[in-house]
């Protein structure tokens, strides 16, 4: 017989295996979310908290907006699903024209997938398509970055370079290997927004291509900031660098924007924030404002036009089911609209600099060992406690939650990507909130 959670009697029993969490220890102590509106939520026991992670780095325009709402449910009633394999329904035309218009010059092919690692492994195969079209099937290698995060998938697991998210899941796959990460505590701890020094990072490029000899090199995939990793910003000229050796050797350059993307930086793209383009760029999240699951790989002109040269046939065999479906099609139209009505694309510049300035003011603080922004993202890592990795910041995190405000935490550092609409002094409260908690930390 079905039984329904019971939550009064606790969930240490409960069906559900969470993901990206201690079962054990969440199921003794849980932390029940029941309704949201704008900046917040509310707890199963009523509390009011502030939104300081924008869910889950997705909920770009704040919560249960009306105009992505009424979207949605006019969408349900209408037609729930219909298929986009040799089928087609108007909206996903529609919203990927919506989309092409917000993306850099010659960005103009959208690919629909329904997440974020959707979008990597989507984006990876392109990749190799698109050489193998060329009659240069012999690229087939992959190459990450070390503290890269790509999504849960093989291929994006593969690339990923986050070691606990992949000692447990065998060799992954073949032909692929990483440059070196971008972090330098020595020299660029507290910088504020770009580090100064470590442009030369990327020249690890370089010693891979030697490695494997660079014409074996199918495409290489960076986050422009790497946001699972703790908001790691990327040195100053370090993209340039990046651009300039992919150009010598062939090698595509893709970007993942499932965090960067829609705002979060002050621009749509972060491409367009550091003046960067890659070939290829994946994106999900703030793309329906995380109110229906989708994603999607933004593709330059000239690679869908080398698909698009092949005999007559299908030309990519690769798609989901619920590629360009109905309901998220609907929601990301609304939360285009939102962004446009509100300017929330760019509303980030002008929170930039206050963001900056109460996050520099823990620094300091006890346990503090860091500090890095840039645009409306952030992080604050803390020292490790001897033989604890993460139990400091996992803390603060509780406290934080318990003074009435969420925010991510990860490893030793506390993220913060609250919602493109807060106010400056919902961001003066966060950041106090979080001061306040770690006064009282051991
Ligand atoms: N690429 C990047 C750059 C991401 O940040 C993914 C791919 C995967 O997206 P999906 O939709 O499959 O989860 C992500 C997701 C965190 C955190 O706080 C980050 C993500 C997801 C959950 C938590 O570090 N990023
Ligand atoms: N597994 C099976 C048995 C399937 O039939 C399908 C799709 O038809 C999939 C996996 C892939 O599912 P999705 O298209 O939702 O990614």
């Amino acid at each position: 017989m079905n039984k329904r959670a019971d939550f009064s009697t606790g969930l240490e029993q409960s069906a559900f295996w969470m993901p990206y969490t201690a079962n054990r220890q969440f199921k003794k102590s849980p932390r029940l979310l029941v309704r949201a509106e704008g900046m917040h939520y509310w707890t199963a026991d009523g509390r009011q908290i502030l939104d300081g992670q924008a869910g889950l780095w997705c909920v770009n325009a704040g919560h249960c907006r009306p105009k992505i709402v009424a979207a949605i449910q006019k969408q349900a009633a209408e037609m729930d699903f219909a298929p986009t394999f040799n089928m087609g329904h108007p909206i996903a035309f529609e919203f990927a024209e919506r989309l092409a218009g917000i993306a850099p010059e010659r960005f103009s092919r959208v690919f629909f997938t329904n997440s974020g690692s959707e979008s990597a492994d989507t984006a990876l195969k392109i990749a190799l398509a698109y050489h193998r079209a060329r009659g240069e099937g012999q690229r087939i290698r992959l190459i990450g970055r070390e503290r890269g995060y790509h999504g849960v998938n093989f291929g994006g697991m593969a690339v990923g370079g986050i070691p606990a998210n992949r000692k447990a899941f065998g060799p992954g796959v073949a032909g692929v290997d990483h440059i070196r990460h971008t972090h330098d505590l020595q020299k660029n701890s507290f910088s504020r927004g770009q580090p100064q020094s470590g442009a030369e990072f990327a020249d690890d490029l370089e010693r891979v291509c030697t490695l494997h000899d660079p014409s074996t090199i199918a495409a290489v995939i960076v986050e422009p900031v790497a946001g699972s990793a703790g908001v790691l910003v990327p040195p100053q000229g370090y993209l340039q660098r990046l651009r300039e050796i992919c150009n010598k050797h062939g090698i595509l350059l893709i970007f993942d924007e499932v965090i960067t993307g829609f705002g979060r930086l002050g621009q749509p793209f972060a491409s367009q924030r550091f003046g960067v383009m890659p070939d290829l760029f994946t994106t999900a999240k703030g793309m329906t404002n995380g109110a229906v699951p989708m994603g999607a790989v933004f593709a330059k002109d000239s690679i869908y036009a080398t698909f698009m040269d092949a005999p007559e046939g299908i030309e990519l065999f690769h798609g989901y089911t619920y590629s360009g479906h109905p309901l998220a099609c609907a929601a990301g139209i609304a939360t285009l609209d939102t962004y446009a009505d509100e300017g929330l694309l760019t509303r980030v510049q002008s929170l930039e600099k206050q963001f900056e300035d109460c996050m520099h003011a823990l620094k300091g603080s006890r346990h503090v060992i860091d500090v890095r922004n840039i645009g409306l993202m952030g992080a604050v890592e803390l020292e490790p406690r001897p033989g604890k990795a993460g139990a400091r910041a996992y803390e603060a995190f509780l406290k934080v939650f318990e003074a009435g405000v969420l925010v991510r935490w990860t490893g030793d550092t506390l993220a913060f990507s609250p919602p493109l609409i807060a106010e400056k002094g919902q961001i003066e409260r966060i950041f106090s909130t979080v001061g306040d908690a770690l006064k009282t930390l051991a």
